[in-house]
């Protein structure tokens, strides 16, 4: 049986997913306002006929208990050293978390906020970071074996502020649910890594006119335990490890990368699925064609060429790798469930929008489900494939029930859908319109 990378055997199967309405980022909505002030209360519930973006109908059933355990259909905070319990775990084995949208309202996601997801187990913590070993083999003229000292005495190191975005974000957006962690839209973050460029290694290794292909090895163990089986190995063209900024990095946000983010050494591949963003990384191999392993074959991480009948059959020729992550944007304050007070008669928008490979050209949010939108003030970026931060403020005419919808639209026109099109079978390319639910008075 082919192994379905996006999903940890622990997940509950599909029939056990919550309904649509239900989300447990909703309910979890419900938990994490306490500083922010009440939640929506039991007046409000939404239309249901739309599948997609997330609606506070759970809100409405009042507030969830906290401790996950005594609710087990509920979201089920994390509990792990360094990070908020506001992440949410999406699966105990591997550990997967995501992070809700209004924990993401920070210019640079703090180590404590930024997502989880792991396909096997997690390694020990190194006790010498610098002696830790990266070989580059394959179709090169001088094989590497480099410590991460050799590492950094060797090459210029470079920061950037990079989106990092699983393949899977937004998933649990369409209808019938896909295959896989059911992430809403906090399969993201956007941390300042500092590392060596991929392709100035790649460079000193030589490439032979026979490369092609990146093959992508760590140190996880598979779950099983078996020693023969990657927990994870995926690859890329040349041409994207040889982007400027495809790093191998050993810091984030100015720390030593921590152990669970893939230290002490990792790849991060902006723009593309963060499964390329190897962690714990000992080997990379040069291949001669596209790479075939875990993670690279039968419908993982690939999308149809034309349009399937959402829940229907797969053919897998006729899918292709999935590669720049399409454009996205969320509401990060007002945090969804949010109570503003009666008299309330405009409320400040904070959010983000990333566009893949792509850049972000506009933002727009709306308070009557799209029939008028106003635009968004844009952020400056810091350097490719960072972020753009935005702000808008919009009127509430009158006390009562908003959503607020938001939608970014990157540079080549293309703009988030209202729901999740182009269903496939392991939900890849999820971007529905963000919305939030606010109550003023
Ligand atoms: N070695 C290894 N690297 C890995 C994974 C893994 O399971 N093992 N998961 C990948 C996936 S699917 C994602 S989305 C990112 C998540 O990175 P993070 O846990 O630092 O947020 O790591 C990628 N790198
Ligand atoms: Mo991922």
């Amino acid at each position: 049986m082919r192994r379905e990378i996006e999903r940890s055997p622990q997940e509950p199967p599909i029939h056990d997913l919550e309904p649509r309405g239900i989300n447990r980022r909703d309910l979890l909505g419900g938990v994490s306002l306490v500083g922010l002030g009440a939640a929506v209360g039991a007046s409000v519930h939404l239309s249901p006929n739309l599948s997609g973006p997330p609606i506070p109908s759970a809100l409405a059933q009042g507030a969830p208990a906290s401790g996950g355990a005594a609710q087990p259909q509920g979201p089920q905070p994390l509990d792990y050293p360094g990070k908020e319990k506001g992440l949410v775990v999406l699966g105990e084995r591997p550990l997967v978390a995501e992070t809700p949208e209004h924990l993401l309202d920070d210019e640079t996601t703090p180590i404590s906020k930024f997502f989880i997801r792991n396909n096997g187990q997690i390694p020990e913590a190194t006790a010498n970071p610098d002696a830790w070993k990266l070989t580059i083999d394959g179709e090169v003229n001088n094989r590497l074996e480099l410590t991460l000292a050799e590492l950094k005495s060797r090459f210029q190191p470079k920061t950037y502020r990079m989106v990092l975005e699983c393949g899977g974000n937004g998933r649990s957006f369409f209808q019938p649910p896909a295959r896989g962690n059911q992430w809403t839209n906090g399969g993201a973050g956007c941390a300042e890594w500092t590392g060596i460029p991929l392709g100035e290694v790649l460079q000193a290794a030589g490439l032979k006119d026979t490369a092609k292909y990146t093959a992508h090895y760590g140190a996880d163990p598979h779950l099983s335990g078996d020693p023969t089986k990657d927990s994870l190995s995926r690859g890329m063209s040349i041409a994207k490890a040889m982007e400027p900024h495809s790093l191998i990095v050993y810091a984030m946000n100015g720390e030593p990368l921590p152990t669970i983010h893939g230290g002490p050494l990792r790849l991060v591949i902006p723009g593309w699925p963060g499964s390329l963003s190897h962690k714990w990384l000992t080997r990379i191999t040069i291949r001669d064609r596209e790479h075939d392993g875990q993670g690279m074959t039968g419908t993982s991480y690939r999308v149809p060429n034309t349009p399937m009948v959402p829940g229907g059959k797969a053919d897998e020729k006729d899918f292709r790798i999935l590669e720049s992550m399409p454009v996205r944007s969320i509401i990060t304050n007002p945090a969804n469930g949010t109570r503003l007070p009666a008299g309330t008669r405009e409320v400040a928008l904070r959010g983000a929008a990333w566009a893949g490979d792509l850049m972000v050209s506009r933002v727009d949010v709306s308070t009557d489900a799209g029939q008028s939108w106003t635009p968004a003030t844009l952020a400056p970026t810091r350097n490719r494939y960072d972020w753009n931060r935005w702000m808008a403020t919009v009127a509430l005419p009158s006390d009562g029930y908003y959503e607020i919808w938001t939608r970014a639209t990157d540079s080549n026109g293309k703009m988030q859908p209202p729901v999740a099109t182009n269903w496939n079978p392991q939900g890849y390319g999820g971007n529905a319109m963000h919305r939030v639910a606010v109550l003023v008075g």
